[in-house]
């Protein structure tokens, strides 16, 4: 197996990601080409296609033996298999739709993953200059400032990020919408922003003190995992139990007493998994 140097890695990836913000930034202002994907609220622009390409053809001329995962390769066709090998997984704009409408709650979100553990996450919002970063045992920080969650314990007093997400299946609505039901009187309040990866970092800045979604995809949890993980957050699954990149579905706290509060109340909801092939 290929061998990592994580503070080389980081520094290739983090300069690319740097290159492929300044795409966003100019291309966020102007007119989208606009494509769909599994549904109609799904979208892909002409800017995720050359955002991903930037990133997978800087990252594997620097690292030919490395693997890699991508939101749209995999929407191309290409395979969502997570080895032991190094592999670099890879969300070109998370919160396209925001993106689409200029709404400027969008991000590059870059995770490597080696052995099944998050290594290397780089999460950035060229728009607004939000850069997230975090190497696996080094603490996470936005724009080189050292960051942590904010230590909330009680479901009263935390502000929760949920979302909608791009699935128009009736289970999974009915699912957003009962959960947003049980969770109003209970907690400080709600809020869906449309990023999941974003969602993850505020939790790690303490901005929220909760996030959970049911559907989004590998791509969307990688990098803001180790975020969250190294500012002193919890990642676990949506009924409680560790968190399974594949899965599909991704609960973050700032406590994992608050976690495990969030996680009693959820009505759950299980896409497919990540990596099926059929
Ligand atoms: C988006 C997620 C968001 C979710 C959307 C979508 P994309 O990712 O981050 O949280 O609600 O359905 O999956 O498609 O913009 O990269």
């Amino acid at each position: 197996m290929a061998s990592i140097n994580k503070q080389e890695c980081f520094s290739v990836a983090l300069k690319l990601v740097k290159e492929a913000g300044n795409l966003v930034r100019d291309a966020i202002k102007k007119k989208k080409r606009i494509e769909t994907k599994s549904s109609a609220v799904d979208l892909v622009t002409e800017s995720d296609k050359a955002v991903e390409k930037l990133l997978i053809s800087g990252l594997s001329s620097a690292f030919p033996d490395h693997k890699f995962i991508g939101e749209e390769s995999v929407a191309a066709g290409g395979k969502c298999v997570l080895t032991d090998e190094p592999t670099w997984i890879i969300d070109p704009i998370d919160g396209t739709m925001n993106f689409v409408h200029s709404f400027p709650y969008t991000c590059i979100s870059v995770g490597l993953w080696v052995k099944k553990e998050a290594e290397v996450g780089i999460v950035y919002n060229a728009v607004l200059e939000q850069m997230f970063t975090a190497l696996k045992g080094q603490g996470a920080f936005l724009n080189n400032e050292k960051i942590s969650v904010s230590g909330e314990t009680e479901l009263s007093q935390a502000l929760i990020f949920s979302e909608i997400g791009s699935s128009l299946d009736p289970e999974k609505v009915d699912t957003v919408l009962t959960n947003i039901t049980t969770l109003i009187p209970k907690v400080h309040g709600i809020r869906a922003m449309g990023s999941c990866t974003l969602n993850m970092c505020y939790v790690a800045m303490g901005g929220v003190d909760v996030c959970f979604e049911f559907g989004i995809h590998a791509w969307d949890m990688a990098a803001g995992y180790l975020v969250v993980t190294e500012a002193g957050g919890v990642v676990i699954d949506t009924e409680g139990g560790p968190f399974d990149l594949m899965r599909r579905r991704v609960l973050c706290a700032s406590t994992q007493e608050l976690a495990e509060k969030m996680a009693k109340l959820l009505k759950q909801y299980q896409p497919e998994r990540d990596g099926v092939t059929k």
